[in-house]
Formats: structure tokens, sequence, C-alpha cells
């Protein structure tokens, strides 16, 4: 069974690649789909939900496949939930992927200077929606990943923030093996809420 991952971040894709093998789902990026280069739908929604839809739907419509969008990001508490639907460009815009995600970790620990660490508590979101190529969503899903901001960046695993959540036992998310983040994660967390549905849908259920 082949699923079809609208995303442009290949982190992400790596992860959902090997969180659906298990269910027998082979996951395609963009980039395995002819027709492409597909234009990047505008993440104008106020939620993680509201951005998962827009992403599944406009990619659904594009393609005319059936496919899965992972709308995430980083919740602060004391940032009021920041960087949150802004998280993939909370440094800014400027730049390819690992320079944005330097300046958006940068950001953060400025924010979060002299906050003591009772109060750096976090959590990754995770928002996953299926939709058809006719703007139906067929199923949506929704995980968390809770820990604290670290005052430094540790690990060399994971990509994004990855480095900044420490966890409760006290190792940053970039320090868990892949395996281990996506049994923890938020991403796995929504996976295998939405994983039954999709294997239905994609054996004609
Ligand atoms: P697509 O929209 O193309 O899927 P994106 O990277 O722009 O790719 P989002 O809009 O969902 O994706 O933004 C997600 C950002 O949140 C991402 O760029 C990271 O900064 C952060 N993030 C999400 N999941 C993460 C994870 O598992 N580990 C670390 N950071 C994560």
């Amino acid at each position: 069974m082949d699923l079809l991952a609208a995303t442009s971040n290949p982190h992400k894709l790596d992860e959902l690649r090997a969180i659906f093998a298990p269910l027998g789902v082979r996951v395609l990026g963009l980039s395995e789909i002819p027709g492409g280069p597909f234009p990047e739908p505008v993440e104008d929604g106020a939620t993680f939900e509201a951005n998962a839809r827009i992403k599944a739907v406009a990619y659904a419509a594009m393609t005319g496949r059936v496919c899965l969008a992972d709308d995430s990001g980083l919740e602060v508490d004391a940032l009021g939930g920041a960087p949150g639907v802004h998280s993939a460009y909370y440094g800014g815009t400027a730049g390819g992927r690992s320079e944005r995600d330097a300046r958006n970790n940068a950001r953060l620990l400025r924010e979060l200077d002299g906050v003591p660490a009772e109060r750096r508590t976090a959590r990754f979101v995770c928002c996953m929606c299926v939709a058809d190529p006719s703007g139906g969503v067929l199923a949506e899903s929704r995980g968390t990943y809770e820990g604290r901001i670290g005052t430094g960046p540790r690990g060399e695993n994971g990509f994004g923030y990855d480095p900044l959540l420490i966890l409760p036992d006290g190792r940053s998310s970039a320090e868990l093996s892949e395996a281990e983040k996506n049994s923890m994660s938020h991403r796995g967390a929504a996976a295998r809420l939405i994983g039954p549905r999709v294997v239905s849908l994609l054996s004609g259920g």
C-alpha cells in the first residue's frame, strides 16, 4: 500500500516512512509523484489542525491522490504557546532549512533567557490530516510530546528544535535514535492514531 505524504521536510518524511512501515504502508514523497514540482500552499491557518487540512486538501487536489499532511511545531508554556504554528519560521524566513533551524533555536533560547527550569515546560504537537482529491477530509489525528526547553542545544539526531527539548529522563530529543524518538514523539502518536484508518482507506475500506 502506497501513501503520499505531502511534506517538503525530508526529516519528517524519513520519520513517517519508518513509522508507517510496520503497518505495511510505503510512504511516498512529493518528488516520487509524476507532475511535480507542486507549488506549496499558503499555510495561513490559526491552528495546526487547520494547516494540516490546508496542506492535505491542496496536495490531494494537485496530485489526484489520497494524501496525508503533517503540521507540527513547538508550544512553550512560558511564551503563551509560541512559536506554535510559526515554529518553522520563528527566526525568519531567509536561508535554507538548517540555517532556519539554527536561527529558530537561537531565538527560542533568547526568549527564554532567565526563565527557570520549572517554567520551561513545552511540547511538540503534530496534527495529521488525510484528504482525497475532491477535497474531502477522510481522517485526522493529533499527538503530543512533552518536555522542557534546555539552556543550550544537545545531541546530533533529529531536526528542528529536537536539540532543545529535554525529556523527563534528562536526554534531549536529539539524543534519541530515530526509532526511540518515533516511539515517544508527537508524530509517532499521531500516526499510531490515524494508522488503522489509513490502512482501511488504502485497502478499499
Ligand atoms: P511541510 O509544511 O512541508 O510539511 P515544514 O517543516 O514547513 O514542512 P511545518 O509547517 O509543520 O513543516 O513546521 C514544522 C516545524 O516545527 C519544523 O520546521 C520544525 O521547526 C518544528 N518541528 C516539527 N516537528 C518537529 C520535530 O519532530 N522535531 C523538531 N522540530 C520539529
